[in-house]
């Protein structure tokens, strides 16, 4: 009993995560992640690409939130996005791993599917946070970012039902796909 016990909730868990290629800012999710930066004004990479798919409106609101510290995330609306809904976080940058880069970086997806709980939302989108600019090596991201979300998936009464973790490049995919392959065959 304990053994089927303990491949159900495995199962489930990792069922609602979904490693796909894409342009996050296409997908119709109720909330997609931008990897923003403490001034949640814009810039490059993701953050870029989220701000000119959502329209001038996203930099109207985002002026109003007083920026973001690192390892927190803020909510506002999709505007022209297919997404009801952006959630702000910012990465650590990379310096090297002995600065609190893996706390702040587990604390980023948290923060994100916590906020995503309090609207009840189904399913959200997140990139590869930190992995662009911010340079933090794929494979220990990758990690952090499949335990995080599959640790937090696992609490009672979730409303999240998918999360997409969204690669953009080989290298992040390959890294994700070992990551949750590793996962999936820890219990077996
Ligand atoms: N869809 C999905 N993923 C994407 C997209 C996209 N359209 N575009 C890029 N990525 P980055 P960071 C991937 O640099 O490292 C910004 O200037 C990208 O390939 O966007 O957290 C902010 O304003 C990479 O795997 O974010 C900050 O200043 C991942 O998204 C800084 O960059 C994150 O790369 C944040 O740096």
């Amino acid at each position: 009993m304990d053994f089927l016990a303990g491949n159900w909730s495995k199962g489930g868990k990792m069922n609602k995560i979904e490693i796909i290629q894409a342009d996050i800012t296409t997908l119709p999710v109720d909330a997609v992640v931008n990897a923003a930066n403490s001034t949640l004004l814009g810039g490059g990479g993701v953050d870029g690409a989220i701000h000119r798919a959502a329209g001038p409106e996203l930099l109207e609101e985002c002026k109003t939130l007083g920026g973001c510290a690192t390892g927190q995330a803020k909510m506002t609306g999709g505007h022209q996005l297919p997404a009801r809904y952006i959630i702000h976080t910012v990465g650590p940058v990379w310096r090297g791993g002995g600065n609190d880069e893996p706390v702040l970086l587990a604390s980023c997806y948290r923060e994100c599917m916590r906020l995503a709980e309090q609207k009840r939302l189904r399913s959200i989108a997140c990139p590869a946070i930190s992995c662009g600019v911010y340079g933090y090596p794929v494979e220990q991201a990758a990690e952090i970012a499949l335990t995080t979300v599959a640790d937090c998936l696992q609490q009672d009464g979730q409303s999240l039902e998918k999360v997409y973790l969204v690669c953009f490049g080989d290298a992040i995919c390959k890294a994700y796909n070992e990551q949750f392959a590793r996962m999936n065959s820890e219990h077996d």
